[in-house]
């Protein structure tokens, strides 16, 4: 089953949005396979967000992810990867539809509440990036049944 690594950034978790972000996946039928709130490392903000290193924004962008804590998960289900950037909506707030994360929660693009993989080779290593040491939990919801 595909899986895609979401994380709540640190505005998301300061705004108290770690609940409302976790129903409108699960409510849509994906699993949650993996989380942890946890600071992260400068060494491991860099590594996560390397693509962007030449980007005026680099600084701004590795600052703001080690501002606070944030909520880090993985989720699994059927295209799930498309579809939670779906779910979370334009990059940027202001281009993000009503009825999307961003849509509905964010103004600015630095602080767009939400982070998710945006194709399986950024899934598999951002997955592997933050759950190398915890690992992840294999197991089955009879309520999958009625999702598939
Ligand atoms: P994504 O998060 O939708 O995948 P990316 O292009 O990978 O978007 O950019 C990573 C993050 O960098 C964005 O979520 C956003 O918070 C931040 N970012 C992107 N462009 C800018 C910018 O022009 N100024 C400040 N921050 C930016």
């Amino acid at each position: 089953m595909e899986k895609t690594f979401l994380m709540v950034k640190p505005d998301g978790v300061q705004r108290n949005l770690i609940g409302e972000i976790v129903a409108r996946f699960e409510k849509k039928g994906f699993q949650l396979v993996g989380a942890k709130l946890m600071s992260i490392p400068k060494e491991l903000a860099e590594e996560h967000y390397g693509e962007h290193k030449e980007r005026p924004f680099f600084g701004e962008l590795v600052d703001f992810i080690t501002s606070g804590p944030v909520f880090a998960m993985v989720w699994q289900g059927e295209n799930v990867i498309a579809t939670a950037r779906q779910m979370m909506g334009s990059t940027n707030p202001k281009d993000a539809a009503p009825g999307t994360i961003r849509g509905d929660f964010g103004l600015t693009v630095g602080k767009n509440v939400i982070h998710g993989s945006d194709a399986p080779t950024s899934a598999e290593r951002e997955i592997g990036l933050f759950f190398k040491d915890t690992g992840l939990v294999e197991y089955s919801k009879l309520v999958n049944e009625w999702v598939y």
